[in-house]
């Protein structure tokens, strides 16, 4: 059987670190995510797609998105099943109650797992909702598919191995006694590949678009094969734009600019050595300038020979041994406020420049 697993599309999620118009293009694209996702089913020819949760942000979503989301899901020729998450959990009046589904989309609506029965295909779905944003017990305690020649899969919202979460804590010995053929599992924004407890797999596919530096790289969905000779999963990727972090020298800058793909959203980190500090304002104009979005931090130190000089006699080396001194002792978070002050120091005492802002 070919399965589609997709999860944390997190639909009318604000993009609040964005420009507003970049922000709004971002939730856009973002709306549009069920259309390629349905494409991408009916390509493959997948026979169920499971979406274990938090396909909405939160629990206001725009009428389009909903509408949007329906409609692609209605355009799949197989049985969609949802499991509600912590951001989109099922409550009397929430969308999954109160929208028109089309009729291949089953909704888990109770915490409790409940069996839902696919005779074409020979299936069972085990699944179950959140039903408040948290969820302190495991949902898959108790729980063991019958061996009764049906193919029996998981899919609900959760997280593997972290004892004492507030999002469902899964623990991988209720994983592995279940017995399932396949854990569909959503929750964790980073895809997880294919993963085992005991004999049983289970992975998180991550979520298909990335919402921030912390969700960067190509996002997608999993394509799952399951027969009686095992699972096979394959990456399939999903996402429009992709967040980067390049870290890069100085004055490799340009260079690294003009090879970025311009559809992306980079952040640029500035490394190497340079006495002066770099203009970050115009470094970052010409990084928005080249791409979607773009930002740039600094990481650039002084030259290791300009510290040589605390030995001197003089003035610049009493300097230089107190801001030694401050840099050993201080924290990462105040690093570059005291190397910005180590070369507007420098700049002033050296070069009598005029350092004000
Ligand atoms: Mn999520």
């Amino acid at each position: 059987m070919k399965l589609l697993h997709a999860a944390d599309f997190h639909l009318d999620a604000p993009f609040r670190r964005l420009p507003a118009p970049q922000a709004a293009q971002r939730r856009r694209e973002l709306r549009q995510l069920p259309a390629r996702l349905a494409a991408l089913a009916r390509e493959e020819g997948v026979e169920l797609v499971l979406l274990p949760g938090d396909l909405f942000d939160g629990e206001r979503v725009y009428p389009e998105t909903l509408r949007a989301l329906a409609d692609a899901l209605g355009e799949i020729p197989a049985p969609v099943v949802i499991a509600p998450g912590n951001h989109d959990f099922y409550r009397p009046g929430s969308p999954y109650d109160a929208a028109a589904w089309p009729d291949n989309v089953h909704i888990f609506t109770t915490a409790q797992l409940t069996a839902l029965p696919l005779p074409k295909l020979g299936c069972v779905v085990h699944g179950c909702a959140f039903t408040a944003p948290r969820r302190e017990d495991d949902p898959l305690s108790g729980f063991s598919a019958p061996a009764d020649g049906r193919l029996h899969l998981l899919c609900l919202h959760g997280e593997v191995t972290a004892p004492g979460s507030v999002y469902a804590p899964i623990s991988p010995a209720a994983l592995a006694r279940s017995g399932v053929c396949y854990a569909a599992l959503g929750h964790i924004h980073a895809c997880s590949g294919l993963q085992r407890a005991g004999l049983v797999p289970w992975a998180y596919p991550g979520c298909p678009e990335g919402r921030g530096f912390d969700e960067c790289g190509e996002k997608g969905a999993l394509l799952l094969d399951l027969d009686a000779s095992g699972v096979r999963a394959r990456f399939l990727p999903l996402c429009r734009r992709q967040y980067r972090v390049e870290r890069v020298e100085l004055g490799d800058f340009d260079a690294a600019l003009a090879a970025c793909p311009p559809e992306d959203l980079v952040r640029w980190v500035l490394t190497g050595q340079s006495d002066t500090p770099p203009d970050l304002a115009d470094l970052t104009a010409r990084a928005r300038a080249h791409s979607f979005y773009g930002e740039v931090r600094d990481e650039t130190t002084l030259p290791q020979s300009l510290w040589a000089r605390q030995k001197e006699d003089s003035l610049t080396g009493l300097f230089l041994r107190e801001m030694a001194r401050r840099l050993e002792q201080c924290g990462e978070e105040d690093r570059p406020r005291l190397l910005l002050a180590a070369r507007f120091g420098l700049a002033a005492l050296e070069r009598g420049e005029d350092i004000r802002p």
